[in-house]
């Protein structure tokens, strides 16, 4: 595909980081060829979002190196985006039309194409409002359309949102049916004890890389931003339990809402998780890993993830020289807690990180369960052995002696469909 001559425009505030290295990365993961850029930092205007001489200023610019169409950054209101294309006789994207682009690119699963499809649709509800008026009041140039035709036309806006409202509506529909299966499936899952892990992190930090690595997944790996939309998930091994490690979507600062919303299913792997690693990229500076570790703390407030025990992890020490790593666990014990430095490129220190998993993880007790010989325990005691809990047993005529080491939930569940006297907690001494 022919790349596009693109010139990026970043608008900020002087107290907001500059983050068109990341506009930069964003717009190379969708092909698009930077031949110049704009930092531009002050107050945002309302006619253009930016102020009338700076809007001259690039024009002047555009004529000189003739690109084919600016990307700006953050997302603008359509009626902004729809006044730059008129002065620069060029189409604009803003910075959420780019991120859709990527994830459209890197759709794979039907859930991943739907999810991508309902936050176009719903992102593009107001253009469409704003195009039809244009394309309206063009009809009629000159005049004020009448009254009349300014109803014609509002005829055909209620017409075409009242189509965009259905296909939406159907797309929540077959996403509702697509989430029910997945939940059947964590049911059993936590029905026969996994532990759930999950991988979070701002994209590109190398969650996909340490999930191949802890599990020996197949995942997709890049380096690019928003490689991975869909989740997978593996079982990892842990010591006297089984586990299952998940991989999914990254985030990113200002993910733009409509995608946060239509991704909610894909992030409520990181909110019912037991337990959550941050990924941290180790070999950004640390003003950068610290902008990216407040937007993951921000992200996890915003889906409901907080309460849910956290280990950072510093990955690509490869990179990094010793004194760095301690600098860079500094910052991350202070923002975040523990954490772990590794290279899951390497390999470097992941079995330190396992064993760290291991003791977060609430800890496994001894129960004795003495049952009567029949089949309700018998179903019990297959689920006990299927999921690998069983210390000891002692089977006679009539009854069942089996100890088995449960967390302190799963015994509760087995308490409940047992009487009293039947399960009974075992000292270790
Ligand atoms: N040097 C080094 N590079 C790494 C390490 N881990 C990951 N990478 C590289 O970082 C880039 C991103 O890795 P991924 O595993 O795809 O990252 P991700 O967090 O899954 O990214 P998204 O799915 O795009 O959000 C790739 O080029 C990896 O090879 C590491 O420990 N050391
Ligand atoms: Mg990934």
């Amino acid at each position: 595909m022919q790349q596009l001559r693109t010139l990026l425009i970043q608008r900020r505030r002087h107290y907001e980081p500059n983050l068109l290295s990341e506009f930069e990365a964003l717009a190379a993961t969708a092909n698009y060829n930077v031949i110049g850029t704009f930092d531009i930092v002050g107050r945002p205007k309302g006619r253009f979002g930016i102020s009338t001489g700076k809007v001259e200023e690039i024009k002047t610019w555009i004529e000189l190196n003739r690109p084919d169409i600016v990307l700006f950054s953050p997302t603008l209101k359509s009626s902004q985006l729809f006044r730059l294309m008129e002065e620069w006789e060029l189409e604009v994207r803003d910075r959420t039309q780019l991120i859709l682009e990527i994830f459209e690119k890197h759709a794979r699963t039907p859930q991943a194409k739907l999810q991508i499809e309902k936050a176009r649709l719903n992102y593009e509800l107001p253009f469409q409002r704003h195009q039809l008026r244009i394309r309206l009041q063009a009809e009629h140039t000159g005049d004020r359309p009448t009254a009349h035709q300014v109803g014609i036309g509002e005829d055909l806006l209620t017409k075409k949102l009242s189509e965009l409202r259905k296909r939406i509506a159907l797309i929540n529909d077959k996403l509702d049916k697509i989430s029910d299966v997945q939940s059947l499936k964590k049911k059993k899952r936590q029905a026969e004890g996994f532990t759930e892990i999950a991988l979070a992190g701002y994209t590109n930090a190398g969650k996909s890389t340490l999930h191949r690595t802890l599990t020996g997944s197949q995942v997709e790996v890049a380096d690019q931003l928003f490689t991975t939309l869909s989740t997978k998930t593996a079982e990892i091994s842990m010591k006297g339990r089984e586990a299952v490690l998940s991989d999914s979507v990254g985030f990113i600062s200002n993910l733009p809402t409509s995608l946060l919303e239509a991704f909610n299913t894909t992030l409520m792997e990181i909110t019912d998780a037991d337990l959550v690693l941050l990924v941290v990229d180790g070999s950004d500076h640390p003003s950068e890993m610290r902008r990216k570790i407040q937007t993951c703390l921000t992200t996890f407030t915003e889906i409901g993830a907080n309460g849910i025990p956290v280990i950072g992890v510093l990955n690509k020490i490869d990179l990094l020289a010793d004194y760095n790593i301690r600098e860079q666990l500094e910052i991350m014990e202070e923002m975040i807690g523990p954490a772990v430095p590794v290279s899951a490129r390497t390999g470097e220190n992941v079995g330190e990180l396992t064993q760290i998993i291991e003791d977060a993880l609430p800890s496994l007790q001894r129960y004795r369960l003495n049952l009567p010989y029949g089949s309700e325990s018998m179903s019990i005691v297959s689920w006990l052995f299927e999921s690998g809990h069983v210390a000891e047993r002692e089977f006679n005529e009539h009854s069942i002696r089996v100890e088995a080491e449960l967390t302190k939930e799963k015994a509760q569940q087995l308490m409940n469909r047992l009487d009293d006297q039947s399960i009974h907690e075992v000292d270790d001494e």
